[in-house]
């Protein structure tokens, strides 16, 4: 009988007690009228006079255990079901982890943000696309080193649908489809076949512009292009344009900005000259217009592109572009606000 006893105690004492019905069938088992505890007193009476003691203290034992279960769970039960009574409305609520925008989209936002004020609505172009909308449409000559596989990534079955290399297809699938005046901005993700390292990326992202309508001039280029960098950079900052090469747009330009960082006196981020390089635009070159079904005796435009990592790079101090991409917690959480 002890040892029936004894294994009864470490029954009780491995019951897990965490809902109120198992508390219940405990309660059943050991304490009811029928239950084990009243058949072990029957038992106790026909015990030895010298081993009453033993017996007695080993039952007691049991019964406390069972009692101090059940109690338990009532505890916790109860302290569950009081809580909605107990809540305090005006305390303040728990701490909810909020997310943040990343930075690439944060940056797009904004330029999106300054060129709406100016008018320009988004186009959103397609990442998959095909030879004449990613070059040819756009003035690129057939055997142009860009169109190589070293530098463009192709669908390996059909070299004439490739991943695009510049948001630029959007545009001229906007100018194939409405008539000027045309003022769009196409944010979006491109691709070139090139080694990853602190400073390129073969994925990143892009806004290209494009304004055309009668008599738009290089002055409006400027000018629309000036507002966006002292909007973007600050009231006191200087635009340069250089002379360079697209062949999608002619004249072209590379245009630099005044360092916001050292205000044009020098430092490490504009390697010293105060300058820096933040897009390059042009007029649209007839060909492109004309590819377009655009009459460019009756239209001009202007057309610009600028990386959106590197002018985020620029505007929050990253030194490594792959950053962008790892989704890193800690990095991430720098742009919480
Ligand atoms: C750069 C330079 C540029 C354009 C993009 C463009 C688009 C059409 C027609 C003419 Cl449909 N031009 N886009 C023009 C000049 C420069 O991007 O360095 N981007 C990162």
């Amino acid at each position: 009988m002890i040892e029936k006893i004894k294994d009864f105690i470490q029954e009780v004492e491995e019951f897990k007690a965490e809902t109120a019905e198992k508390a219940e069938e405990l309660r059943l088992r050991f304490l009811a009228k029928k239950g084990i505890l009243n058949e072990i007193f029957a038992e106790f009476k026909a015990v030895a006079p010298e081993q009453k003691k033993e017996y007695g203290q080993k039952i007691n034992l049991l019964k406390q255990l069972v009692e101090k279960k059940i109690a338990e769970v009532k505890e916790k039960t109860e302290e569950l079901s009081s809580k909605p009574n107990d809540l305090d409305t005006s305390l303040p609520g728990p701490n909810i982890n909020l997310g943040s925008h990343h930075p690439i989209t944060m940056v797009k936002n904004e330029i999106i943000e300054i060129f709406g004020r100016l008018g320009f609505t988004v186009a959103e172009g397609q990442e998959i696309e095909d030879d004449y909308h990613n070059f040819t449409a756009l003035n690129f000559p057939p055997e142009h080193p860009a169109r190589d596989m070293q530098d463009t990534f192709f669908v390996e079955t059909n070299p004439d649908i490739l991943l695009r290399t510049h948001t630029s297809g959007g545009q001229v699938r906007v100018m194939e489809h409405q008539k000027p005046p045309i003022r769009v901005l196409v944010p979006g993700r491109v691709f070139r076949n090139e080694a990853v390292s602190a400073r390129s990326h073969c994925i990143f992202h892009q806004v290209e512009g494009l304004y055309i309508d009668k008599n738009v001039s290089f002055a409006d280029l400027k000018q629309t292009l000036m507002y966006f960098a002292k909007e973007f950079y600050g009231e006191k900052t200087e635009i340069r344009l250089r002379p360079s090469y697209f062949p999608f747009t002619e004249p072209s330009a590379e245009m630099d900005v005044s360092c916001s960082i050292c205000g044009g006196k020098g430092c490490p981020i504009c390697k010293g000259t105060g300058w820096l390089e933040i897009l390059g635009c042009g007029m649209v070159h007839p060909n492109v217009l004309k590819n377009c079904g655009i009459n460019p005796e009756e239209y001009s435009g202007f057309a610009f592109g600028m990386g959106i990592e590197r002018t985020a790079m620029l505007r929050y101090g990253v030194t490594d572009i792959r950053m962008f991409f790892e989704n890193d917690m800690k990095f991430l959480s720098r742009f919480k606000h």
